[in-house]
């Protein structure tokens, strides 16, 4: 039961989405009680029951009593829950712009394609305009408990209609995100738009073999660079910029080689400017296949951690940009031994796609237990990478973000030296027993007095909030 704003029709009480509530029928003003509502003139605030089925709150003493259980039995494993949620709440998940509006962007250009990406699905109530979007990201941001990011692509940028082409990007054009982050105190993260493009139409940009092609991109990279140290500055924490081509052959080439040398040319004037690491960190993501770049893609695994050994950059790490049976998790820290950080982009393949919504999954608790029993929250930085046309996006953005965060928090609560020792004795039996125990223990009673302590909906409540979201605002959209 919650609060909703309800207005008198037609002899009976509506909320604002036009869904009929329980309440006797009604008509003028005057007071009527029922159902623990009570009316007075046309509009009034009380706590309705809604005939659609509600997802239940829970209440703050269940809450309260399940947490207190819960730390007495993770005390048992000498496991400190309130140690654990402090570290938690200090880990800030970057939450990816282009699951509101299906990889749209809003630049005033005319429609092309300039492939890589596919977003499925044709869910009503897409942001439109950033206005919009950042409304959407506004209630994601309220239904996911902690301070969190926001990953902008270049083109996101807001030109006030004007046709400015991407190597000509300014910090102007996203004064607006800024500002928005700062009253939002939000960090923010950015990413060359590398992809639908009418320069990327050959499905090749820094590796092409057309000159203008590689130099209209290395313009636009370098753009986006200045663009980042600059969101960095005025936000105070370092912008993690990512680079991601779409660059490969559909069939099998002949020459792997060249567009290799070309495409690390190019990056080495992309990077050529100096840029201070407490404004701005450069990151490089690979792919093993692509729709369209399934016989070889130029900027794969190997030729990214080459490249970011190197000249220490930081490599990104997809979830979803390798063989279906291969993880990203076994990867972490042998990286790390040669680099300093690294960004993840969490996201869940599903046979050829690498972008379904995070869930969690093994590999998502694999990832997390990988970042917080080797000591990487502060090197590792977590962002998403996913995007369904299919469902409501708020919805999409809250589940892989709450189920990031479950992770982390399954992983801060692990008995890890006890583990290690099992492991370090041989006691491999132990181990694999006591992995399975662990998996039982309440975690969730811990996560749920988590989101009450920090102002969130508990349990399921949060999908009444989308959906009324749904019906007050993006219901609107055409
Ligand atoms: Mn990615």
């Amino acid at each position: 039961m919650r609060r909703m704003k309800v207005e008198l029709a037609k002899g009976r009480l509506w909320d604002t989405s036009k869904q009929s509530l329980k309440v006797p029928p009604c008509t003028g003003y005057g007071a009527i009680t029922g159902n623990g509502a009570s009316f007075l003139g046309k509009v009034h605030w009380q706590r309705l029951e809604k005939e659609s089925a509600m997802f239940p709150e829970i209440e703050e003493d269940s809450v309260e009593r399940g947490y207190a259980n819960a730390r007495e039995v993770y005390a048992a494993y000498g496991v400190d829950t309130e140690q654990a949620l402090g570290r938690l709440a200090g880990i800030a998940i970057s939450l990816h712009c282009w699951q509101g509006d299906d990889v749209g962007g809003f630049e005033a250009v005319d429609a092309v394609d300039g492939g890589g990406i596919q977003a499925t699905g044709n869910y009503p109530g897409r942001a439109r305009t950033a206005d919009e979007l950042r409304g959407d990201l506004e209630k994601a941001y309220s239904l996911i408990p902690g301070k969190h990011r926001l990953n902008l692509h270049s083109m996101y940028a807001e030109t006030g209609g004007k046709k400015v082409d991407r190597n000509a990007l300014e910090p102007a054009h996203y004064a607006r995100w800024i500002d928005w982050a700062k009253a939002n105190g939000l960090g923010m993260d950015f990413n060359q738009t590398c992809f639908a493009h009418p320069m990327a139409n050959s499905g090749f940009t820094l590796a092409s073999y057309d000159p203008a092609v590689r130099q209209f991109w290395i313009e636009h990279c370098i753009a986006c660079r200045r663009i980042s140290a600059h969101i960095g500055r005025e936000l105070g924490t370092p912008c993690v910029t990512n680079l991601w081509i779409p660059d490969g052959f559909k069939d099998t080439p002949v020459d792997r080689r060249t567009p290799r040398e070309l495409l690390r040319e190019s990056l080495d004037a992309v990077f050529a400017e100096r840029l201070d690491r407490r404004h701005h960190l450069d990151s490089i993501e690979c792919k093993l296949f692509g729709i369209g770049s399934e016989s070889c893609v130029i900027g794969s695994h190997e030729f990214y951690l080459g490249y970011a050994v190197e000249h220490n950059t930081l490599l990104c790490l997809d979830a979803g940009h390798f063989h279906p049976t291969e993880v990203i998790s076994d990867k972490i820290s042998s990286i790390l031994i040669y680099i300093d950080e690294m960004l993840l982009h969490v996201s869940r393949g599903v046979r050829w796609d690498s972008d379904h919504v995070v869930i969690l999954s093994d590999e998502l608790r694999a990832i997390a237990e990988e970042i917080v029993r080797n000591g990487y929250i502060e090197r590792v930085h977590i962002g998403l990478d996913f995007f369904d046309a299919s469902i409501n996006r708020i919805a999409a953005w809250v589940t892989g973000t709450r189920a990031m965060l479950k992770a982390l928090l399954i992983a801060l609560l692990e008995p890890t030296d006890m583990l290690r020792q099992l492991e370090r004795d041989g006691d491999y039996s132990a181990r694999l027993a006591l992995l399975e125990e662990l998996k039982s223990l309440p975690f969730g009673a811990v996560w749920d007095y988590y989101c009450a302590k920090q102002d969130v909906s508990v349990g399921p409540a949060w999908i009444n909030e989308v959906r009324q979201y749904e019906a007050d605002v993006l219901s609107k959209r055409g």
